[in-house]
């Protein structure tokens, strides 16, 4: 028979409510919750570094101030989702060491190189557009900090997806070459940004638990099938193709049919043999060693001024 706890946890459970902190969680929702938020919040810090890479190089004024507070608002998702993995008792301490030792997972889409302006808005348009369909849905996650976290973000999220789109589509208005750069952008980020949404259903370990406990309401797969339900009318309006020869929608089954996703890639940058993983993991260690004398600076200040309050 359940404990008492169990008992109560499964009830708020069953009816659709939310978890709080101070609530009594079985020890694996807890660790779920932990791994699923850290790693969000890790995934946010490092997903600046690729758009930061074209701050100094915007083609206008405008474009520098709207990337600025793009990369901004990154900074501020990985800050709320830090904080919401504190409630569950653990340290953005360990969290900050997990990342730079090398040890904790981020989203497998940060480690994919930036070269050209049309990075930005492919960046914006697919990955923005992938976080979108991930994270409408934990809006309402069983744990309440995390739930009320996302929905903030998921707000900046559009935002951020419709820039993307914007300078895709005024690449595409442009002369021939924008055109191709354009084109270029799409064609790379297109099979990184589906596998964003995880592996197949057949192979998530930990998809039916989490849809059990509400953390999840859609499966990896299903998910996937809605993004791409998104991106091909507003391919069509941007005049880009989506690079899969085989993409249909199949009417009998209600479903797009696509190639074989290249798993073996997603396996291997996971391993950390993608083709940013070592640089990413290099300039957020570096830019801890260097931010040292700011936290040193600031612990010496918050010992002086209680002090100073205690006399
Ligand atoms: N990359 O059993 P499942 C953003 C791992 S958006 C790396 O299916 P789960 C916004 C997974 O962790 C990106 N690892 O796992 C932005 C697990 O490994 P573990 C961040 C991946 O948790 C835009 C293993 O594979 N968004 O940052 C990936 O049920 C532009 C088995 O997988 C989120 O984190 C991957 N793509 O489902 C910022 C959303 N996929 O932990 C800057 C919240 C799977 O057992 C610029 N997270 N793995 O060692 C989620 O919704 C889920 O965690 C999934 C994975 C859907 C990512």
């Amino acid at each position: 028979d359940p404990t008492p706890e169990e008992a109560q946890f499964g009830a708020i459970i069953a009816a659709d409510g939310r978890i709080e902190p101070r609530d009594w969680m079985p020890d694996a929702y807890r660790r779920t919750l932990v791994r699923q938020i850290s790693q969000h919040a890790h995934s946010e810090i490092i997903g600046m570094q690729p758009e930061a890479n074209w701050i100094t190089r915007a083609p206008s004024l405008k474009r520098k101030a709207i990337l600025m507070a793009k990369v901004q608002d990154e900074a501020g998702h990985g800050l709320y989702l830090y904080s919401a993995a504190q409630t569950l008792g653990t340290t953005r301490d360990d969290m900050m060491n997990a990342l730079i030792a090398g040890k904790a997972r981020y989203s497998s889409i940060f480690n994919y190189p930036t070269p050209t302006w049309a990075d930005m808005g492919a960046i914006g348009w697919l990955v923005d557009g992938a976080a979108i369909c991930n994270q409408v849905p934990l809006c309402r996650a069983s744990y309440g900090p995390y739930g009320r976290a996302m929905v903030r973000i998921c707000k900046e999220e559009s935002f951020h997806q419709r820039q993307g789109f914007e300078i895709l589509l005024e690449l595409m208005r442009g002369t021939p070459a924008q055109q191709r750069m354009a084109q270029d952008a799409v064609d790379r980020w297109y099979w990184p940004s589906l596998q964003m949404f995880g592996p197949p259903d057949d192979q998530s370990p930990n998809s039916a638990q989490s849809m059990e406990w509400n953390i999840k309401r859609f499966t990896n797969d299903e998910l996937r099938q809605r993004f791409v339900g998104m991106l091909v009318p507003q391919a069509e309006v941007l005049g880009v193709t989506l690079p899969d020869p085989e993409l249909r929608f199949d009417e009998a089954s209600g479903r797009y049919v696509m190639s074989e996703i290249d798993w073996t890639e997603f396996n291997e940058v996971l391993a950390g043999r993608g083709p940013m993983n070592a640089e990413r993991l290099k300039r957020r260690r570096d830019a801890h060693e260097d931010g040292a004398w700011v936290r040193e600076a600031a612990a010496a200040y918050a010992t002086k001024r209680a002090a100073e309050r205690r006399a």
